[in-house]
């Protein structure tokens, strides 16, 4: 064996490492270094093993253009650069190649980049599958153009400004495709989680409510104006809460032609999207209802024109909604008998609260039938293969965190429980098949902060969140206070803590206090009785369609709370990811200024910490650093036998196993260094990679030179 030399092939390009399970030391440091050298060469890709690592470059980067994607069609990872559209490859080709269903899992933290290469691995599928140019299938080509507009349209109507991403997804959702069998896609499902709903009605200094409320203020027809009432969004309450109307480089009017363009595709029609806007203005209007207040802790709307253009709008007799924002329906009760019913007026900020809960449910209702809608434009009867690519709100902390936060850390706890199973599983799982030997070795597994909040016994956040929904009146202050006392049980997991009136979780990506008052009502999640009442008598049939919901008589039962839902969601989600062959992409932000060419290293070094990109190396690397197919063993090095080579040509005709085998022979490998699977032949140290590789390049330089030499001599 030659000397290990580390720096090799690209590392003497000053480029940093293609796949960081080369790295000659496995430390926190090297793996900065690395991304940081080719963060600055604007290499934004890096793997390890068949995980790709991308760093968000907050610039546009012509990397992405039809050559390049062509590039990548039919080709191994190794053979190429680390790219997304590799990984897009691998999981396309993989399907096709073992029949199976795949998924690509992308995480990271919120802004780092999830959204767009989950639309980069879509673009990529639907140009590739199926054949080019070819008119033949308009079913393909009218179903690929549905999935590529789905993203504009719930873009438009799930994403905001926040103060870390200016298009921050506020829902997570799995799409997807079912391919034919010729591999084209034929179908396509959207599995939508949680809609950050409170967005709505209430925004952080700096941020926006959902984008297709600015793009329909500021791009609405003359006509829509008018029947909508809609004008400047400075006009409407909900969204100036943030004092933000606009975003850096966006134009929310060509936004809206998008969003516009997206719906004629994907076939909603005129009517339905008539139907869509007088909804979004309705809500918009319903948050410019004011109460003042009145003695004896009353309530009452401030202006009555306000008032009755929303009744307009919801098609409701506006005095059943003046009633239904001013009051709450209560009812007498004598044991199990139902008694009469009488009116309990709302002080000025029941009523508020009441009005917000009413704009949410419908905006939240109507999010759910467009992913129902785009999903019936997709609709396939038939059960073919499957692609999955999950895009979901990655980990997020500010100031002040509720609910919502909570949700979606949580999410992004369970996506990392899979990673951990999925990675050492499935390196378990190859040893054992190739019939190979390894030593597992420790890392952190975050189980016990998935235990934490969705736990049945002892129970976890969750469980004790429906506790108190069930034993007291959400609206009540009680609720807040019996939350902070019962929650503080969940002491015993060193994970938790509790702080005055909120608590504190040291989640797998950081610590995160959040609130306790607004938790029970947000768990709660229910519909008040009386706006139920009103909607349903709405001459608007979209509307009432959007709230079939039965009127729940016995106020004792408990209807499904949000972290439930959330749980069970969760729940589904791991389970259905894994029956499908994963594949990775871990998104870093490499700053929080959202700026190009900043590469803040104490932020990324956090990251590479949480997301454990060391501990992934060193699974990778404890059993063996590098495997390969015996074929693809003896393509690569061949040059170094003269079994094996003459000429420059491959000369072997015999299997590939003992190919390979007369390469290490020739190379006096030590014997413990490899081991030489069922398929694959197995190398334990990279150190020995690099040594061939080295020797490969040498190899291949003094044999193009004879042969230069030779060429010379001849003439
Ligand atoms: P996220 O999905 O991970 O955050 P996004 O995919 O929305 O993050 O990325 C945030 C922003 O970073 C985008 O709007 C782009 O401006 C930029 N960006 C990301 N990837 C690239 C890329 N490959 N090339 C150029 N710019 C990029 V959140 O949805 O907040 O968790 O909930
Ligand atoms: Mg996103």
């Amino acid at each position: 064996m030659a000397n290990k030399k580390p720096e090799w092939n690209n590392a003497m390009k000053n480029e940093g490492l293609d796949d960081m399970t080369l790295l000659s030391k496995v430390t926190n440091d090297q793996i900065l270094d690395n991304l940081k050298k080719r963060f600055e060469k604007d290499i934004i890709y890096t793997s390890i093993g068949d995980v790709l690592i991308a760093v968000n470059p907050f610039k546009q980067i012509p990397i992405y253009t039809d050559e390049i994607l062509e590039d990548y069609v039919g080709k191994s990872r190794i053979e190429l650069p680390p790219h997304v559209f590799s990984v897009a490859e691998q999981t396309y080709r993989s399907m096709i190649n073992e029949k199976e269903n795949q998924c690509v899992i992308i995480s990271g933290e919120s802004g780092a980049g999830k959204t767009e290469t989950a639309k980069l691995i879509m673009r990529y599928i639907a140009q590739v599958s199926g054949e080019k140019g070819s008119t033949s299938n308009k079913k393909v080509e009218h179903i690929k153009s549905i999935i590529l507009e789905t993203n504009p349209l719930l873009e438009a109507f799930g994403n905001a400004k926040t103060l870390r991403n200016n298009n921050s997804s506020r829902f997570g959702k799995y799409f997807e495709i079912q391919f034919n069998k010729t591999n084209e896609p034929e179908g396509g499902k959207i599995t939508n989680y949680l809609l950050e709903k409170s967005r709505v009605t209430w925004q952080l200094n700096g941020e926006r409510n959902f984008h297709i409320f600015y793009q329909f203020c500021k791009g609405a027809t003359k006509k829509e104006q008018d029947e909508f009432g809609i004008y400047g969004p400075e006009n409407f309450a909900y969204l100036a809460k943030g004092n933000t109307l606009d975003i850096d480089g966006v134009d929310d009017v060509e936004e809206f032609q998008l969003t516009r363009n997206a719906m004629n595709v994907i076939g909603i029609t005129a009517q339905e999207q008539h139907n869509i806007f007088k909804l979004l203005a309705a809500i918009l209007w319903i948050g410019n209802i004011e109460f003042k207040e009145l003695p004896g802790d009353k309530s009452q709307v401030s202006d009555q024109s306000v008032l009755d253009f929303v009744s307009q709008l919801i098609e409701v007799p506006n005095n059943f909604l003046k009633t239904a924002l001013e009051f709450r329906q209560m009812e007498t009760r004598h044991g199990n008998q139902r008694g009469t019913q009488y009116n309990v007026p709302l002080n000025k900020t029941q009523a508020q609260s009441g009005r917000d809960a009413l704009a949410k449910a419908i905006y939240d209702r109507l999010f759910n039938w467009l992913v129902l809608r785009i999903n019936k434009a997709m609709e396939n009867p038939n059960k073919g293969l499957l692609i999955g690519v999950l895009d979901i709100y990655g980990f997020e902390v500010f100031d002040k965190n509720g609910f919502d936060q909570m949700v979606i850390n949580y999410i992004n706890e369970k996506l990392q429980q899979i990673f951990i199973e999925f990675t050492l599983k499935m390196e378990q799982e190859e040893y054992v098949r190739e019939g190979i030997k390894w030593e597992p070795i420790q890392y952190f597994d975050n189980k016990i902060v998935c235990e934490l909040i969705e736990g049945k016994n002892p129970p976890g956040i969750f469980s004790i969140l429906d506790d108190v929904c069930r034993a007291v009146h959400s609206q009540s202050e009680g609720a807040d206070q019996s939350l902070i006392q019962r929650i503080a049980v969940c002491k015993a997991n060193p994970h938790f803590d509790t702080r005055g009136n909120a608590f504190c979780v040291k989640h797998y990506a950081g610590d995160v206090t959040y609130e306790g008052p607004g938790m029970i009502e947000k768990n709660k999640d229910t519909l008040l009785k009386d706006h139920l009442e009103i909607l349903q008598m709405s001459g608007n049939s979209f509307l009432t369609a959007l709230f079939p919901d039965e009127i729940d008589q016995d106020s004792k039962k408990l209807p499904t709370t949000a972290g439930f839902k959330i749980k069970t969601q969760a729940a589904e989600l791991v389970s259905t990811l894994m029956k499908s062959t994963p594949h990775y992409i871990r998104c870093l932000k490499p700053n929080d200024v959202k700026k190009p060419n900043v590469f803040e290293g104490p932020r990324v070094m956090h990251q590479i910490k949480y997301l454990g990109l060391l501990d992934n190396i060193k699974v990778r690397r404890a059993g063996f650093a590098y495997r390969t197919l015996f074929q693809k063993f003896l393509e690569r090095y061949y040059l170094l036998s003269d079994k094996t080579c003459y000429a420059a040509n491959m000369i072997w005709k015999g299997d590939p196993l003992s190919g390979c085998r007369a390469i290490l022979a020739s190379q006096n490998v030590d014997a413990t260094h490899f081991q030489i699977g069922k398929s694959k032949i197995f190398i334990r140290y990279p150190e020995m990679l690099f040594s061939l590789e080295e020797t490969r390049e040498r190899y291949w330089h003094d044999m193009a030179s004879r042969i230069k030499n030779a060429y010379r001599n001849y003439k």
